[in-house]
């Protein structure tokens, strides 16, 4: 079980590369320059992220692990008997076994994901292994509105997001993700959320600045795909990883710095950059066990229970519409 490549990732070709091309554009021509962490993730990029996974300094996805394998029991016994599990961006489907494991009380399962092939090829491997359960994959982008399977109709809900996906938006843009996602699930639901913990800045630094610079690969290859996919002349020698923790707003901040003042040409338009001039590429919030409840709570859902590992390093909260 180690990380799993996040396929909220996987672009298909035209209609999307073309949504990409706008998006750059439009993140690029702003101030400060940003583009969005979803562009991570093409093929290198997910390999890339497995990786960093697996970095002793990287400590999220087997803490969250930690969590899921140790209280996978007490987390499903916030589950209604029958009920459907859905999963808000599944990509392997790795972490829902802990879950599945733990609970004879689920009906379903419902991967969400936007990489439909992926997807079925991940259903049909969960069939065999589960062979109760019914695995009802839904291709679709879980953060906008999407309908459920009829088949689920008259079961309970259970929502899963795990592995600190939510950090990558901002508060007010979680907040939103839980009101929709309680809009898809409905009222009495259960929503189970893996959210990293507020920690010393040097853990945190320590984990988005791996010593093997696994990370600063991770951050540059976004560069290397906008050359490629979009006609980009990046030279990946003049810009740098950034990451740090902004203690201000509890979060770490990775950036792409341009070493010194240059133009650069991607989807038919031109950039300046100055000297130290950044690309904002990922934001990863950090909560305390109470800032997100009070997300949770702001959001419409009452908080019933959180664990964490050992070391204290990363939560799994259950909540209640
Ligand atoms: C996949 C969003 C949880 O924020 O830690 C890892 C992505 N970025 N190292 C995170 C990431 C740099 C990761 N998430």
């Amino acid at each position: 079980y180690a990380g799993v490549a996040k396929p909220a990732a996987k672009f298909e070709p035209d209609e999307d590369s073309a949504q990409f091309a706008a998006d750059v554009v439009s993140g690029l021509s702003e101030t400060p320059k940003h583009i969005s962490p979803k562009y991570f993730y093409d093929t290198e990029g997910s390999r890339l992220f497995e990786e960093i996974t697996q970095l002793a300094e990287y400590y999220p996805t087997r803490s969250e692990h930690e969590v899921l394998r140790e209280h996978g029991r007490a987390i499903v016994q916030h589950f209604p008997t029958g009920a459907a599990l859905v999963e808000f961006g599944s990509g392997a489907c790795i972490k829902v076994r802990f879950l599945l494991n733990a609970a004879d009380k689920l009906k379903s399962y419902v991967p969400v994901d936007i990489a439909g092939e992926f997807l079925s090829i991940e259903a049909e491997t969960l069939r065999k292994d589960y062979p109760r359960l019914k695995i009802l994959p839904v291709a679709a982008d879980f953060m906008k509105p999407f309908a459920l399977p009829n088949d689920v109709a008259d079961m309970p809900r259970v929502g899963f997001f795990p592995g600190s996906t939510i950090g990558n938006l901002d508060p007010h843009e979680a907040s939103a993700f839980l009101r929709h996602a309680g809009t898809v699930l409905g009222r009495g639901s259960v929503m189970v959320v893996g959210v990293d913990l507020v920690k010393d800045a040097d853990v945190l630094n320590a984990a988005y600045n791996d010593a093997a610079g696994v990370t600063a690969k991770f951050n540059l290859n976004l560069l290397r795909r906008l050359n490629r996919e979009l006609g980009g002349n990046f030279k990946l020698d003049t810009f740098e990883h950034q990451a740090f923790y902004n203690h201000e707003k509890s979060r770490i901040e990775m950036h792409l710095a341009s070493r010194k003042r240059q133009k650069v040409k991607v989807a038919g338009a031109t950039f300046d950059f100055r000297a130290g001039e950044t690309i904002h590429t990922e934001n990863s919030c950090k909560y305390t066990p109470d800032s997100f409840r009070n997300l949770a709570r702001s959001s419409g859902w009452t908080p019933l229970d959180m664990w964490t590992d050992k070391a204290g390093l990363f939560s799994v909260h259950a909540l209640v519409l």
